[in-house]
């Protein structure tokens, strides 16, 4: 029999996006064309999917490292790199995805369903995409976005009906066997059963399916026996089997015992579907009546747990003796309850992870820098990402967008001064104010931005004064008068706090 493997770690990466190309038109008799540098290409995600031909996540355990493909960088003459493929990858029904530390990303239910669980990065735009009116020719281009690197598990959950849970050697395989078409091992040692077998059980014009689990014993939840690992598979069922041996021989077992002994361990698991087991309808099997002595215990045991508020069943897995009157009340058992939740049965359930607004960002005072800032957002991270620090207009525009999307006011209201440490992502700036959308963008030469030249000028000694005035210390001997202080050529530090910000820069692209 094929391996079964019902639990995977991934570790998925997506495709880089293409970076954006920073080209100049060349024609005979035009030396300055104009910006044809096209975008880069989308990174390729990496999406699992499910086949019904695909039953265990064995191909996962041997192969856990997955990659889509990377974009295309952008060329000159506007040619737009390609889109890296996506990676598919194919997963059983019943698979549930879940995050490196536990928690829900997806619940694969159905042919089809399709779960991204790794994002492309973007391709960055090439200078000719970044033209506007203002700047008419960049000597820049954005950088493609890394891809998401993602590690998830899978969750192999099968999609059964019926569950039976059981001590080992109760007989549960062999109700398996003679239940449906499934022929799983059988032999008269405990934890014949490693992995859950499925089948198919008819009854009369009902089909349902039936799994059994590897035996549990008392102390399963503290990783005895088997442990409750195996407990996953039985999530989805609408009833949940007791089967009991009342042929067996250990001292201290009997049936009523066995059940709160299993009742007990059930309650210990913890389900990561959003189900609550104890609610689940249970049903009580008294296996192998076909023995003399087994057969006056069931009768025995019988009413106490009637009293216990359990339907009895007593049958015989060699014999066959009760089993059709345990096919045909498990069969009405799962029909109700697929019309008490008929959302379960749907085709998908598939969790996303809430949309983040990507307007929105924060300011707050970095902790372990004094007087610097950290900004958090999906923009100015994403920006930080795709800005190509070895370029200073490139440097420029990303101070632009920065200012334009209010970040400049909001680090002045947290009370950032002139030369703070900023970090946006993984990335520390010196908040210079003067790179600021709406002061005007004076023409330069490509590549270069003319603020950021001007910031470089500004001298060691001047630095030294200016902290020194601003931590208030005695700044006699250093002749400075207000235009030194605010820096040559640049603005007073009030005029731009309130100062209107006007994207002078033209409108934002779309990315
Ligand atoms: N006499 C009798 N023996 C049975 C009956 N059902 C199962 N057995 C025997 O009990 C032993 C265990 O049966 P399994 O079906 O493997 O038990 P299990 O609950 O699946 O056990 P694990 O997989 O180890 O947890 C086997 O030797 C079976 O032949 C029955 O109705 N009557
Ligand atoms: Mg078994």
């Amino acid at each position: 029999m094929a391996r079964f493997v019902d639990r995977a770690v991934l570790h998925l990466q997506a495709g880089d996006g293409g970076h954006g190309c920073a080209s100049v038109h060349r024609e005979k008799y035009k030396p300055l064309g104009g910006p044809d540098g096209g975008n880069g290409g989308n990174g390729g995600d990496v999406i699992l999917i499910v086949d019904d031909n695909v039953h265990t996540l064995l191909d996962f355990h041997f192969r856990p490292h997955a990659r889509a493909g990377n974009g295309r960088p952008g060329a000159g003459d506007n040619r737009d790199g390609a889109n890296g493929a996506d990676l598919e990858l194919r997963v059983p029904a019943g698979t549930v995805v879940l995050s490196a530390d536990g928690e829900m990303l997806a619940d694969l239910v159905g042919p089809g369903t399709r779960f991204v669980a790794a994002h492309g990065g973007r391709g960055g735009l090439g200078n000719a995409a970044l033209a506007s009116r203002a700047r008419k020719a960049p000597g820049f281009a954005l950088l493609g976005e890394p891809g998401e690197a993602a590690d998830v598990v899978l969750e192999l959950k099968s999609v059964a009906d019926v569950g039976l849970v059981g001590f080992p050697s109760a007989g549960k395989s062999s109700l398996v066997s003679v239940l449906s078409a499934a022929r799983p091992k059988i032999a008269d040692y405990p934890f014949t059963t490693l992995e859950p077998n499925l089948g198919v059980v008819t009854a009369g014009s009902e089909v349902f399916t039936i799994a059994d689990v590897p035996g549990l014993i008392p102390g399963a939840a503290s990783g005895r026996g088997l442990g409750l690992e195996f407990l996953r598979h039985i999530e989805r069922c609408s009833v949940l089997v007791h089967v009991l041996d009342c042929a067996t021989f250990e001292s201290g077992r009997d049936p009523m015992s066995d059940i709160q002994a299993l009742e007990h361990e059930l309650a210990q698991y913890t389900p990561s579907l959003p189900t609550d087991l104890s609610e689940r309808p249970r049903v009580v099997v008294l296996n192998k009546i076909d023995v003399p002595e087994a057969r006056e215990l069931a009768e025995f045991v019988r009413p106490d747990i009637e009293a216990a508020g359990y339907r009895v069943f007593e049958v015989s897995a060699a014999t066959h003796e009760g089993l059709s009157a345990l096919r045909f009340a498990l069969a009405e058992i799962v029909a109700a309850d697929r019309t008490d939740r008929p959302a379960a049965a749907a085709a998908r359930i598939v969790l996303r992870p809430k949309a983040v607004d990507s307007e929105h960002f924060s300011v707050s005072e970095d902790p372990e820098t004094e007087g610097g800032f950290i900004v958090r957002g999906v923009r100015p991270e994403r920006w930080i990402r795709q800005t190509d620090f070895g370029n200073d207009e490139a440097v420029g525009y990303l101070a632009d967008r920065l200012a334009r999307l209010g970040v400049e006011q909001a680090l002045a209201k947290a009370g950032a001064r002139p030369g703070a440490p900023v970090t946006i992502a993984d990335v520390v700036l010196d908040w210079e104010p003067t790179t600021l959308a709406g002061v005007d963008v004076t023409p330069t030469g490509r590549g270069t931005d003319a603020r950021l030249d001007r910031v470089e000028r500004v001298g060691a000694a001047e630095r030294k004064a200016m902290h020194r005035l601003r931590r208030g210390l005695d700044v006699e001997g250093h002749d400075l008068d207000e235009e030194f202080i605010s820096g040559p050529g640049r603005l007073p530090a009030d005029t731009w706090t309130d100062g209107e910000v006007d994207g002078a820069d033209g409108a934002e692209p779309g990315r």
